[in-house]
């Protein structure tokens, strides 16, 4: 009931302002795909790298508890206060709107008195434990740029873990640990960020700066997103040049800070003292007033803008290409292998554009996307059309499947399948969550090559080799293929 009035209220805000606003320049430019320049041959489109502008992410994300009945309220019941036990006079009902306090006050404006916030029944079942997942979910990956910031109007629970999906909720990986005793708890020795290096940037930590209960007055949780990218743009973040050539070269890195969903998993409320006080339960409880969660829609640096539409987030994609990330490219404008954009070089990047197919034979395959075994196809006739449906009818099932079951392409990853954190490990040259995209300097040809090692005219050959078409080189050193007969139509 409540998330559906708050869908509502999104959808409304929604069709105020679908676009979202520009990122300031300080974080690097990349906020124009394209602009027209004059050369000797006139008017012509300059191709750069873009990306979406950071923003207010809890806009466009679906919330779920579990387990779904934890709010308070339903029946009515009285809470104390943490501090006094016998200071019982708030009550949670969730039929009364004044007294209600369900999940969508998470997300609304802050910055009236009193906060506005969601809340749990109270541990009145202890000692079965008090738990509760908040997932938040985007059905579309976003690249967080800035903390994760979770105020809460209880204390801070005594053990908590952030974890983080990058596909669709289906795996979790842990992102943060936080704890009043992260041994105990968790048993891991307890860090702050702030220990980590940029070559430990990417360790999961258990953190007990956030988690001393009632007794101090901060009542916020960061998960530090900020602090690692300190590690490569300084302290002010003002070398972004440098976090940016890192994030472009470093897959793993990369990964890190791009999720689809984030789940807070609250697994003990905060207590304040060694022991839980039976007689006074209704003392324990998780409360939140706010959580921020900044970031951008990852478009693949081929888009500038992220619509929301249909309760769905779609990069509006450029640099002929398409998909709700622009992870591939057009349909005629296949003439080379999609690849991401790049960051670099600063400030521009490289659009890595995709161009129109090659003309004189129609769509040649999409060599990036094509799994092994194209030869079993069984390509009985390769002057029919019927083959080059057939191609696409099979790349598209075999992606299908590769998301569900966590495969990565072969001739990309090192394993086949994603290893135990879900993740596929990639060969050298290699990047994207499927390994199925090239670093920069590379060129894809059954796996990521050197750029000098696949030159353009091979694309030929191989269009040649999978097709059995009568086709060749137009001439030496150029990517074209023109039909063997008659040389006249060359
Ligand atoms: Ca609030």
């Amino acid at each position: 009931m409540y998330l559906s009035r708050f869908l509502s209220i999104h959808a409304l805000w929604v069709t105020v302002s679908s676009v979202m606003q520009p990122y300031p320049l300080v974080w690097g430019h990349y906020d124009v795909c394209k602009t027209q320049i004059y050369t000797e041959e006139g008017k012509v489109w300059d191709y750069m790298a873009c990306q979406p502008e950071s923003t207010d992410m809890t806009k466009y994300l679906k919330v779920k508890l579990d387990p779904p009945d934890i709010t308070c309220g339903d029946p009515p019941e009285t809470f104390c206060a943490m501090g006094n036990p016998y200071m019982c006079n708030n009550e949670c009902d969730a039929s009364t709107p004044e007294l209600a306090h369900p999940p969508e006050l998470m997300f609304d404006f802050e910055g009236r008195h009193p906060s506005t916030f969601w809340q749990s029944a109270t541990w009145k079942e202890y000692p079965k434990p008090l738990q509760v997942n908040i997932t938040l979910s985007w059905s579309k990956t976003i690249e967080l740029t800035d903390n994760i910031v979770i105020t809460f109007e209880s204390g801070r629970p005594d053990q908590m873990i952030l974890e983080k999906s990058l596909d669709y909720g289906r795996t979790w990986q842990p992102y943060q640990y936080y704890a009043t005793d992260c041994l105990d708890a968790f048993h891991m020795d307890p860090k702050s960020v702030k220990d980590l290096s940029q070559h430990t940037v990417l360790e999961i930590i258990c953190t007990e700066e956030y988690s001393t209960g009632y007794m101090t007055n901060s009542k916020i949780i960061h998960f530090e997103i900020k602090d690692r990218f300190a590690f490569f743009a300084g302290p002010w973040l003002r070398n972004m040049a440098s976090l940016y050539g890192q994030l472009d070269t470093t897959k793993k890195l990369r990964d890190f800070f791009t999720v689809t969903d984030l789940r807070i998993r609250l697994l003990r409320p905060a207590v304040g003292e060694i022991f839980v006080d039976e007689l006074h339960l209704a003392r324990y409880f998780y409360a939140i007033s706010d959580i921020k969660v900044h970031g951008r829609c990852k478009c693949n640096l081929h888009a500038t803008v992220c619509v929301y539409d249909n309760s769905k987030l779609t990069c509006e994609c450029e640099h002929n290409t398409t998909g709700p990330d622009c992870g591939k490219c057009k349909k005629n404008y296949q003439g080379r292998p999609w690849s991401p954009g790049s960051y670099l070089p600063i400030p521009k990047g490289t659009a890595n554009t995709c161009i129109p197919s090659i003309s004189s034979i129609g769509t040649p395959p999409k060599f990036n996307r094509i799994w092994p075994n194209i030869s079993s196809l069984e390509v009985s006739n390769p002057k029919q059309v019927a083959p080059k449906l057939a191609l696409s009818t099979v790349s598209s099932v075999q992606v299908a499947n590769h998301k569900r079951e966590c495969y990565c392409n072969p001739l990309g990853s090192v394993h086949d399948r994603c290893n135990g954190s879900g993740f596929c490990e990639c060969k050298t040259g290699t990047t994207g969550p499927k390994c199925d995209e090239c670093l920069p300097g590379n060129s894809w040809h059954y796996g990521c090559q050197r750029a000098n090692v696949y030159s353009l005219p091979s694309m030929c050959s191989e269009f040649i080799s999978q097709t059995q078409q009568l086709v060749r080189p137009c001439s030496p050193g150029t990517s074209r293929c023109c039909s063997q007969v008659p040389s006249s139509q060359v």
